[in-house]
């Protein structure tokens, strides 16, 4: 295997001839077909600021999905991450590191739940919520062995292992990779009805997003995850939210679930835990739950490694001490007014929805879709994402100021104008 020398991938020219289509042709010749993401080739990340191969700047109004809310390439956390990888970054749970015990109170501190149990990636989270559930109705619900179901809503997003997209609603999500994962219902989202209809003896979770992200930025009806959570509780039934996306401080509260003064009784994260340098993952709940597991029945090689428990450490510090979350709430609504401005002259958009900066400008069939806006606002400096067709959505870091979100919205009304 010849591997490319960086001269080479720096002189590299193609017919096209530039960078940026090289590296193209390389993901196109050699990587898997599975995303189809804006052709902008990127090399460095600063705060809300990215720059492609070229050198041209662009304000990232994705973060990674929300894994950036502390800022590209925060500097407090490149310096953790130097330092604690000059140190140790591995060592399995076969042994005890001295970042996991401090990781542990201090998000179980913060959060105001009594246990923790990290993982990497936000899907592992997933699952290790929903074998806890599981595992909480045969060992405390007594439900019969086997016979536990799980409630999930329809554009769920919770993301992409075999169980977790056999209760996807998206039939690209599961096209072909049957067979699926029994014990799980899908009931319409926001519906405190069809889910209270979807609830017997045999439940033992309910799975839902605060807000729905890829659903297409989906808040539900003022008070649902209220009465949601008052039924569960009379029910014996777990409310598990999954804050992976909604969660630390992308919705101008630490979680989602705060803006009803709502406290489920699993909470899953992960995405900005890290600030975007490393995946971790973590389920909050009380001992209870959390407690059923014994010794050797559920972890991962990296769970809880040094590495990524001292950059979730300082992930949750800076959001803390640089008062990210207020930023979010205040900006978060900034934005959004001066969207809705720009909505009152523009045909094309339906609605605007969404909390602090998690927005989804909603546009109408006549718009024939988000995608050549997104291309349209990339020619403008804007990186954003489409989804569900639709919907474009911005979710900035949550480091962004006043001044950057007025020449965002300067680029979006003059795009939203000439498109
Ligand atoms: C992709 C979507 C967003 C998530 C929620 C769990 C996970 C995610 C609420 C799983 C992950 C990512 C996955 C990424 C794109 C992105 C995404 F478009 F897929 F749906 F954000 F909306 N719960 N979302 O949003 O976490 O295992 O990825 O760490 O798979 O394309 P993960």
């Amino acid at each position: 295997m010849s591997a490319l020398s960086p001269a080479e991938v720096k002189n590299s020219s193609t017919n096209k001839g530039n960078k940026g289509d090289f590296l193209i042709d390389l993901e196109n010749q050699y990587g898997a077909n599975n995303y189809h993401p804006l052709n902008v080739v990127l090399e460095k990340g600063e705060g809300v600021w990215v720059y492609d191969v070229e050198g041209k700047k662009y304000l990232d109004c994705l973060s990674a999905y929300s894994a950036v809310n502390q800022g590209h390439c925060n500097p407090r956390l490149l310096q953790k991450l130097v330092d604690q990888a000059s140190k140790l970054t591995l060592t399995s749970r076969a042994f005890r590191n001295d970042q996991l015990g401090p990781f542990c109170k201090e998000i179980c501190e913060l959060t105001g739940y009594e246990m923790v149990l990290p993982m990497n990636s936000g899907a592992e989270a997933v699952e290790t919520a929903i074998k806890a559930a599981r595992k909480w109705a045969y060992n405390v619900k007594n439900v019969p062995d086997n016979k536990a179901e799980i409630i999930t809503c329809h554009n769920n997003f919770h993301g992409r292992t075999i169980s977790i997209i056999s209760f996807s609603s998206e039939p690209s999500y599961q096209k072909g990779f049957g067979p699926f994962t029994p014990g799980f219902t899908s009931v319409e989202y926001g519906s405190i009805e069809k889910i209270e209809a979807a609830m017997n003896d045999n439940t033992a979770a309910v799975l839902i997003e605060p807000i729905q992200g890829e659903g297409g930025v989906v808040v539900p009806p003022e008070g649902y995850l209220k009465k949601l959570s008052s039924i569960c509780q009379e029910k014996n039934i777990l409310l598990i939210a999954d804050e992976i996306q909604t969660g630390l401080g992308r919705t101008g509260k630490l979680l989602a679930c705060q803006h009803e003064e709502v406290t489920p009784d699993v909470v899953i994260l992960g995405k900005a835990l890290s600030g975007g340098f490393y995946p971790v993952s973590a389920v909050l709940a009380s001992k209870e739950v959390l407690g059923v597991f014994s010794p050797g029945e559920h972890g991962s090689t990296f769970g809880g490694n040094p590495l990524g428990m001292s950059l979730a450490r300082e992930a949750l510090k800076i959001l803390v001490e640089e008062k990210l979350i207020e930023n979010a709430a205040e900006l978060g609504e900034y934005f959004l007014e001066g969207l809705r401005k720009i909505e009152t002259s523009c045909s094309y958009i339906e609605c605007i929805r969404g909390k602090g900066l998690m927005i989804g400008v909603v546009l109408t069939p006549e718009a024939k879709g988000a995608r050549r806006f997104c291309e349209a606002l990339q020619k403008e400096g804007i990186l954003c994402k489409e989804t569900h067709e639709n919907v474009i959505r911005f979710a900035p870091p949550l480091v962004i100021t006043k001044t950057e979100i007025d020449w965002a919205l300067d680029k979006i009304s003059q795009v939203m104008k000439t498109l």
